[in-house]
This record gives C-alpha cells, sequence and structure tokens, in this order.
C-alpha cells in the first residue's frame, strides 16, 4: 500500500516524534492534537517535549511544510492514534482520549484508509472499542478499511533512535490490515516488522512492561530483605546475576513513568481473577517509596519535624528530566507533610514547580543547611559526586542513599554516617562484582 498523507493524532512523547520522523521521509503530515497550546506552540516554532534531536527535526519538517499541525483531522490515506491512555483513580483504564480520536477520524474514513492503534490499551480495545467507532461511517473494518495495533516501545531518551530502529509489532484485524501495517511503518523503520493480529501485539506490549514491573518488584522485595537480614542486595544481585540464566533489575526509590507503573493494571482490569501476581508486583512497587521513607525515619530515630533535608533528584528515574508520577516526589512531599524541612533539587528540571515540595535551583543551596542529605534518583552527576566534595559543601554527615551510590570507606572516613536502601550489613566496604 502507498501512503503519500498520513495524519497523525496526539502530539504528545511518541505522537510527535513519529509525525516528524515520517515527514522526514518525504509524507506529507497531519499532526493533530486537541490542546490548542500545544498546536499554536508548534506553529510559532515552540517544540513541547523536551527529547534529544526532536527540536531540530520538527523545526525542519515544519519549514518544509511537509508536517503541518492543527486541532482537527484531516482526509488521509493513514491515520495514527498516539494520545494518552492513563488511568482513573481506582486503576481502570482511562480510553477516553482514544474514544474521541477514533471518532473524530470517522468523518474523514475513505475506502482504503489505514488505522493504526499506537496507544498502550487493555486486550481487545482494537476489536471492541476501535473497530466498531469506525464502521459508523458505514464502511466495514478489513474489507473496505484497513486496522492494526502497533504498539510503541521506546524509551524516553532514546525515543528517535528507538522509533527508527527497533523491533516493531504490527497486529492487525486481518492479514490484509496487517500487510498495510507494515508497509506503513516500512517507511521509516529499519527494525525488523513482525505482523500478528491485534489482540496478540495488545497483549505483547502489556506483557513486557508488566514482566518488567514484576522484576523490579522482587528486586525491591530483595532490597527489603537484605536489610532485614544484614545483607548487601547491591553485591548480592551482581552476584546471582553471574548466572547465565538469571537478571534481577534493580532496585529503588520506586516503579515511575508512565508506562511500568500503569501497564499491568490494564491486565488487572481485563482478568483480576489471572493476575494476582500482576496486583502484588504493583502493590509492592507502589509501597518502595514508603519503604524508603522508613529509611529516613530510621537514620533519623523517627525525629522528623523540623528536620532540614537535602534531597537530591526528583526525576522518575535517573538522568532524564520527566517528573511524571515520579517516586521521588512521593517520598519528598511525605517527608515535608510528616513535618520535615526538605530541599529538594533536581539538577535536570532545575525550575521544577511541584505543589507541596519546596525546590532550589542549586545544588549546593539544598547543601548549605542540610542535616541529612537524602540521596533519591541516581543522576551521573550525583554518582560522581566524591565524599570531599560533600564534606565541604554541607554541615550534614547524615546520608540516606536510595541508590548503588556512595560506597565504599572513604565516606565513612570522611565523617558520614551511611543508611543505604538494602544494605543491612555494616562492612559495606565489598565492592560490586
Ligand atoms: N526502575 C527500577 N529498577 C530498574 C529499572 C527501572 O526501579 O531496574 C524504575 C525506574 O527508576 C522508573 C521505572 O522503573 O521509575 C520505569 O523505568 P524504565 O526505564 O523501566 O521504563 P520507562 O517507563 O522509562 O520506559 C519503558 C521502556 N520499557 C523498557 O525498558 C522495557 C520502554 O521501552 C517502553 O516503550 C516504555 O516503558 C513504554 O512506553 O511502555
Amino acid at each position: 500500500m502507498n501512503f503519500e498523507k498520513v495524519c497523525v493524532l496526539g502530539l504528545g512523547y511518541i505522537g510527535l516524534p513519529t509525525a516528524a520522523v515520517l515527514a522526514g521521509h518525504g509524507i506529507n503530515v497531519i499532526g493533530v492534537d486537541i490542546n490548542r497550546d500545544i498546536v499554536n506552540g508548534l506553529k510559532n516554532g515552540k517544540v513541547h517535549i523536551c527529547e534529544e534531536g526532536l527540536d531540530e527535526l520538527v523545526t525542519e519538517a515544519l519549514g518544509s511544510r511537509k508536517l503541518k499541525v492543527c486541532t482537527e483531522p484531516e482526509p488521509a490515506d493513514a491515520f495514527i492514534i498516539a494520545v494518552p491512555t492513563p488511568f482513573y483513580e481506582d486503576k481502570r483504564a482511562d480510553m477516553r482520549a482514544v474514544t474521541a480520536a477514533t471518532e473524530a477520524i470517522v468523518p474523514h474514513l475513505r475506502r482504503g484508509n489505514l488505522v493504526v492503534l499506537e496507544s498502550t490499551s487493555p486486550p481487545l480495545t482494537t476489536r471492541n472499542l476501535v473497530v466498531p467507532i469506525l464502521e459508523r461511517s458505514g464502511l466495514k473494518a478489513g474489507e473496505d478499511f484497513y486496522v492494526v495495533y502497533s504498539p510503541e516501545r521506546v524509551l524516553p531518551g532514546r525515543i528517535l533512535k528507538e522509533l527508527v530502529e527497533n523491533a516493531r509489532v504490527v497486529g492487525g484485524i486481518n492479514e490484509t490490515s496487517g500487510e498495510a501495517g507494515r508497509d506503513l511503518y516500512g517507511i521509516f523503520s529499519k527494525g525488523k516488522i513482525v505482523l500478528t493480529d491485534c489482540t496478540t501485539a495488545e497483549m505483547v506490549k502489556l506483557m513486557e512492561n508488566t514482566y518488567r514491573d514484576i522484576n523490579i518488584a522482587i528486586a525491591n522485595e530483595f532490597s527489603r530483605l537484605a536489610d532485614r537480614f544484614g545483607v548487601d542486595i547491591w553485591e548480592a544481585i551482581s552476584i546471582a546475576n553471574l548466572h547465565p540464566r538469571v537478571k534481577i533489575l534493580t532496585p529503588g526509590v520506586g516503579v515511575g513513568g508512565h508506562c511500568i507503573g500503569v501497564d499491568p493494571w490494564f491486565l488487572v482490569e481485563a482478568a483480576p481473577e489471572f493476575t494476582s501476581l500482576v496486583y502484588t508486583a504493583r502493590r509492592v512497587n507502589d509501597a518502595q517509596p514508603h519503604y524508603v521513607i522508613t529509611l529516613v525515619r530510621r537514620a533519623l530515630q523517627d525525629q522528623l519535624l523540623g528536620k532540614r533535608i537535602a534531597a537530591l533528584g526528583l526525576s522518575y528515574k535517573p538522568d532524564v528530566d520527566d517528573l511524571r508520577e515520579s517516586p521521588a516526589i512521593e517520598v519528598v512531599k511525605t517527608l515535608a507533610e510528616a513535618g520535615a524541612v526538605v530541599k529538594a533539587y533536581e539538577p535536570y528540571k532545575v525550575d521544577a514547580m511541584i505543589d507541596g515540595i519546596q525546590t532550589v535551583d542549586r545544588l549546593e543551596t539544598a547543601l548549605i543547611d542540610a542535616e541529612v542529605v537524602l540521596l533519591l534518583v541516581g543522576h551521573k552527576r550525583f554518582l560522581s559526586l566524591t565524599p570531599q566534595q560533600l564534606v565541604s559543601q554541607t554541615p550534614a554527615r547524615l546520608l540516606v542513599v536510595a541508590a548503588n551510590a556512595w560506597r565504599g570507606k572513604e565516606w565513612v572516613e570522611a565523617g558520614f554516617r551511611m543508611f543505604h536502601l538494602g544494605v543491612g550489613r555494616s562492612d559495606m566496604f565489598f565492592p560490586a562484582v
């Protein structure tokens, strides 16, 4: 199938890079977003997403007029839906954006069109939600027009590279649909394009992120056990991972972001009777920020009131500027609510404004009068701090560390008392394997 014009609905972390990459390959792309600020910003050259190389690519695409942005879809050869699928308070999937985007396509749907759903969605969404809405056009899915589910699988921070290089799953509602989807992604994808049915593709995406969530949950549980039994979890995991068929992930302050902590709930909602493990892992990871807080309480002998804490890192994982669903923020907020005086510093977003949190724009300002330094996110620039640098910048001699960092006897020799997540052993001087 040939595509001259593609309409991308949703100009977020996935939609905007996809639109720009397609435009860069000579396709006429209409980028649609219901948020006027985003559309107007883009028209004025303001790219609202911070991602390496994206600014240049979008500016070029807009400049060449291969990419146009607006708030309503237009007729096209293919439509790609890349809108968010968050969850409600009770963890049920919120499919309102997918529903609205699909409905917006209906008046423009023509014979021979392809419609792709990329948003992470509960199993059977393509068949039971998307197809019936599109058939309101009077056209028959799989015959008059084609439908596929093709999940995005890119890593924030490497989106443009992974968009092109990762293997791509294309799940059709029938064979012809799958082939049309393969032709569309073949325009820019250098990775293997694997054809399957739409429900398998939905499951694949949810399985990948659920597997990761469960693996992180076991690592987090192991960190608590290590604490209890006088073991160093970082050493223990590095030794266990020498086994050729074992790959335990890393314990930390919890699971944040908008994928791993969300997607497993879609499986739980769809089949609660079969997902007790998935459910429990979610609960374990959601509880991890509170486990880190107990570590802070232990370090301070439960006296949080008025304690001046320098909290380092607020993003949801190391070396990104993304603060969405960040467990570090949950830790800082809870400590502040308990009466601690927390100054938080996030080097990737020094101007972050977060309700209930005092942020500072310099590391020195956070450290200068601290009684405790709490390392929440293992950003490279924190990991490279030496005990001497810290000693000279802060009067605090108590460190609480929720990452594999600041290890070795030089820290103790510099006068610090250390509380490491997952380190129940007092002589933590063994180098990692
Ligand atoms: N985390 C740990 N321990 C680990 C790994 C991660 O505590 O060993 C935490 C991180 O700190 C973070 C959260 O888990 O808070 C999620 O981080 P992540 O790097 O696992 O995932 P995301 O959300 O940044 O991106 C993931 C990616 N999935 C995988 O790496 C398997 C990406 O490929 C997906 O496309 C993306 O989710 C998505 O959109 O689903």
